[in-house]
């Protein structure tokens, strides 16, 4: 199959979740995109968050309302299950591990659950700590785990200070210096971080990725 198809069934899956049809039927539009040997990175990334992003875009301007926002979220549950099995196990060797979860106040899990999978995937361990995680957790999990990498996911503009006490608690438990911390999410931008003094952020799981491997090497 061409780019040019897959071009095409990534804007029909787009649009499809932008209008909130039914699971089955954006199913089969995902299987099509698979056989079209499209990678799961570029389903994600140019189908699956282009139609949450419109999503968000309609909810913004009155158009949804939560429960439509509900329905993505599930949406985007079923469409993991049909994409899980095309990932590809690029390296089987036990890596570091990443303590992931999303900040305290915050619920929202889709793109940190993505950005888990494709770790997952690049040979890494995911201990996930979930949603609306207590800052003391996240330092407490990095002493148990033995963690290397903390991810935080952050969506909502109102709770990006969890990041900072988050960095406070590691500091003041003598551990920041021991672990490379990376945000993601809607609300992160790479300003934001550099003012907060985190280690990265990703604008996509795919990037944060390619950051923690780089990491990885050293
Ligand atoms: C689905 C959704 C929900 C669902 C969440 C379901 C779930 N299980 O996650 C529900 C209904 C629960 C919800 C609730 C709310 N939501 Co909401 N939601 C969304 C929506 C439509 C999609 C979010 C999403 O999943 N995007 C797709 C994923 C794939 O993208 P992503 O999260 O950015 O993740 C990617 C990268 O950022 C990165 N990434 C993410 N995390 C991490 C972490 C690391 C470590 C790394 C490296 C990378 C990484 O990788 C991902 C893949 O590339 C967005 C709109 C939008 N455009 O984002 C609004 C949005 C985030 N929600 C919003 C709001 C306001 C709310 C509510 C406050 C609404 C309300 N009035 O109650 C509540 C808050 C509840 C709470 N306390 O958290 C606003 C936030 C505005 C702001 N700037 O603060 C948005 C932007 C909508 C809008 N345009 O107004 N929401």
């Amino acid at each position: 199959m061409t780019e040019k198809n897959s071009a095409s069934t990534f804007d029909e899956i787009a649009k499809s979740i932008s209008d909130l049809e039914e699971i089955d039927k954006i199913k089969i539009l995902v299987k099509k995109a698979v056989d079209e040997k499209a990678t799961v990175a570029e389903i994600i990334e140019k189908a699956l968050k282009k139609g949450l992003d419109d999503v968000g875009s309609r909810y913004e301007k009155g158009e949804y309302f939560l429960s439509e926002l509900l329905y993505a979220g599930e949406i985007m549950s079923n469409l993991f299950d049909v994409l899980k099995p095309h990932m590809k196990q690029e390296d089987l060797e036990a890596g570091d591990t990443i303590l992931l979860g999303t900040v305290r106040g915050d619920l929202h899990d889709i793109g940190k659950n993505i950005f888990a999978m494709i770790a997952q995937f690049s040979g890494f361990k995911i201990h996930d700590l979930g949603v609306d995680v207590d800052p003391k957790t996240f330092a407490e999990e990095t002493e148990k785990t033995g963690a290397r990498i903390i991810g935080m996911s952050t969506l909502l503009t109102s709770t990006l200070p969890e990041v900072k006490t988050v960095l406070d608690l590691l500091k003041e438990a003598g551990l920041r210096e021991k672990v490379k911390v990376i945000i993601g999410g809607n609300a992160v931008t790479k300003q934001f971080a550099e003012e907060v003094g985190v280690d990265a952020a990703a604008l996509d799981a795919v990037e944060g990725i390619e950051i923690c491997k780089g990491w990885k090497m050293k």
